[in-house]
């Protein structure tokens, strides 16, 4: 927290601190997997960019370089003695002014690492999961900033993730302001139709998410077509198959939305194949991908 190693449970705020008031915060989700190259952080430079993107959209300035927060996370790894884990840096607002104004506010940054196991249950990763088309909209450009990973943006996903689980489904899918599909609370989604695969654009309402990117380029390795445009809702009870990619999520088939099948109602051949790769990838099995890996220095790890 603001430099210093800080145990668990002293890992605390003031009460009123500006970010829990008006969510004037941004973070990242990242996660580190055990490889044969030794802990490695996936794409860990293309989150810290985007972290750093978010702050600037909040005309946040952060006190730490991105090489500074890099090397606290492998120190932070390393006197936990985790081979793997999930990663959470957050910068926001703290504690000192009150009123919305957050420009007068001190910037506080930590990070935050623990053992995270299957977002939406190993079950989920194996069989595919449930989902309902929510009746809350994705965020629009109009009033907030799809693009950055921001603190208050987050209500949306809750209210619409509430929804769905209160209605008996695992996960959420929000659409646009135009009614076109969006993508899960924490999640981007795909569908696969006459052997393609389809994804909104990067200039949707989504988060440009990581693994999104990842996933496009890894299916275009594999020879596999993917088109991003605008997906109407019907094509998702229509598509071959439905899946979504995110970083605390993986890659999780969907078997079922608002209560069509998809699929005959299990992961299809491609959703299959696609999710091999990526945990290759995730893994450090591929070399091809090798690059996306910021391995953990032994160091690091010895201290
Ligand atoms: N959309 C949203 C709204 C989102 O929160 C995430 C990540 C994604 C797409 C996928 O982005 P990426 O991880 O870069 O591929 N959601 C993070 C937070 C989840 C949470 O419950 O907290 C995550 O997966 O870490």
């Amino acid at each position: 927290m603001n430099g210093e190693f800080v145990a668990w449970e002293d890992a605390k705020v003031h009460v009123l601190t500006h970010g829990l008031h008006y969510g004037t915060g941004v973070f990242e989700g990242i996660r580190a997997y055990d490889t044969a190259h030794g802990t490695a952080i996936f794409r860990h430079g293309d989150h810290l960019d985007r972290l750093f993107r978010s702050a600037e959209l909040y005309y946040m300035p952060l006190p730490y370089s991105k090489e500074e927060l890099r090397s606290a996370t492998h120190e932070l790894i390393g006197r936990n003695g985790l081979e793997s884990c999930y990663i959470r840096p957050i910068a926001f607002r703290g504690y000192g002014m009150m009123g919305i104004n957050p420009l007068e506010a001190p910037v506080d940054v930590s990070i935050a690492v623990w053992r995270w196991g299957a977002y939406l249950g190993e079950e989920g990763k194996e069989q595919g999961i449930t989902a309902k088309v929510s009746s809350w909209r994705r965020i629009s450009a109009d009033s907030l900033i799809p693009h950055a990973k921001a603190c208050g943006q987050y209500l949306n996903s809750a209210l619409a993730k509430i929804e769905s689980l209160k209605a008996g489904y695992q996960e959420a899918i929000l659409l646009d302001d135009l009614g076109h599909v969006c993508e899960g609370s924490g999640e981007n989604i795909y569908l696969v139709m006459d052997g393609k695969i389809h994804t909104p654009g990067q200039t949707a309402s989504i988060l440009d998410g990581i693994n999104r990117k990842s996933i496009i380029q890894i299916a275009r390795d594999l020879g596999h077509e993917v088109v991003e445009r605008d997906i109407a809702r019907a094509e998702l009870y229509l598509a071959d198959e439905v899946f979504m990619t995110g970083t605390a999520a993986e890659l999780v088939p969907v078997r079922e939305v608002d209560d069509h099948p998809i699929g005959g109602g299990r992961p299809g051949p491609i959703t299959r194949e696609l999710q091999r790769s990526f945990d290759d990838a995730l893994h450090g099995r591929t070399e091809r991908y090798r690059e996306w890996l910021d391995v953990v220095p032994v160091a690091s790890k010895a201290a």
